[in-house]
């Protein structure tokens, strides 16, 4: 199918069916199926994850909450420069999307202005999912057969770690169909095209669709909702930090159903000063075993990223 974006570039929708990871199979059939799908996608689907229901329903509902508060009330969060409450503007350089959000920083939790049980449901969140998101890390650097099985792991597992939390809440559609001429397309952006700049993104969604990744140029893959699911997407560090063997997934989030999206991501990134490099294993096999991207630490390549503008790329200008 064949859509328009907003500057009627046409777009390719492909219906393909991603990898999904059951993480109850045994963990050296694990790791085979999320190397293929990080190889292949940068992204898959996790079922059997194994965090609790409850801890999921209790943020699901808080964040439910907040978000029907009035504007005033949601603005007590404080700004999102760069944690708070924030309204359409995406990031600090004129990026804008139908979206409101809630950004906070896992370590320590930036959340001082809401009630304790907001608190609480986000603490116990935050908990499970890293635990998850460790465990796969760790799964990943048993594929790729890199000694060091924690080497990824310890990045976000540290409490200096610089990882985030951000819930979404995309508005329902309305249509104006007494528009003339009528609107074209049933669909619009809530966050742009991008990547991810950390490690790892593990994101959860109530049943409204809208995530779609973008494996090549112009092509677009919707991911069909499911709430009982974790997607797990590698991000530009990861990229980096697997020689290029992973790729950080292009994705976006439309505004396409009828009921409001809530979505939550973790962000698990390394600690400011850590140095971004591929452990020996997976440097290149050429003479002068050269990886493809130089050293950086992450407070110089988050600050590229966050000095550009949504979609554009950043991971190369760090090449060798
Ligand atoms: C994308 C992933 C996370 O949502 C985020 C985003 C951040 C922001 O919203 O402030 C960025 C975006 C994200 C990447 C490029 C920069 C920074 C907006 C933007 C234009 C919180 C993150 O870490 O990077």
């Amino acid at each position: 199918m064949v859509v328009s974006n907003s500057t009627h570039i046409p777009e390719k929708i492909r219906q393909i069916e991603l990898p999904t990871v059951d993480l109850s199979l045994s963990r050296s059939k694990v790791s085979e199926l999320i190397i293929k799908a990080c190889e292949e996608f940068g992204f898959f689907k996790v079922v059997n994850h194994g965090v609790p229901n409850e801890i999921i329903e209790r943020m699901e509902m808080e964040s439910y909450e907040f978000f029907n508060k009035p504007v005033p009330e949601k603005q007590l969060a404080g700004a999102a420069d760069p944690f708070g409450y924030g309204s359409k503007k995406i990031g600090f350089n004129g990026d804008v999307g139908e979206v409101e959000y809630l950004l906070l920083s896992t370590n320590p939790l930036s959340f001082s202005n809401n009630p304790d049980q907001f608190r609480c449901a986000v603490r116990g969140y935050i908990e499970a999912v890293r635990k998850v998101a460790c465990e796969i890390l760790e799964m990943m650097a048993e594929g790729l057969w890199v000694s060091d099985t924690s080497v990824f792991s310890r990045l976000i597992r540290t409490v200096d770690s610089d990882s985030l939390l951000r819930i979404n809440h995309y508005p329902p559609l309305v249509l104006d169909t007494s528009a003339s001429p009528p609107p074209c397309h049933h669909h619009r952006v809530g966050f742009g095209e991008h990547t991810d700049p950390q490690i790892i993104t593990l994101l959860r969604s109530n049943d409204v669709s809208g995530l779609q990744i973008s494996p090549e140029k112009g092509v677009w893959i919707p991911v069909p909702p499911d709430p009982n699911s974790f997607f797990v997407n590698v991000g530009d560090v990861l990229q980096a930090l697997t020689n290029g063997r992973f790729v950080s997934v292009r994705h976006r989030a439309m505004v396409s159903s009828e009921k409001a999206r809530i979505s939550i991501g973790y962000f698990g990134g390394p600690p400011l000063n850590a140095i971004i490099s591929c452990p020996k294993e997976l440097e290149g096999d050429n003479k002068n075993r050269k990886s493809i991207y130089r050293e950086f630490s992450w407070s110089e390549y988050k600050e590229a990223a966050y000095s550009l503008k949504l979609g554009e790329s950043r991971l190369n200008l760090f090449l060798n």
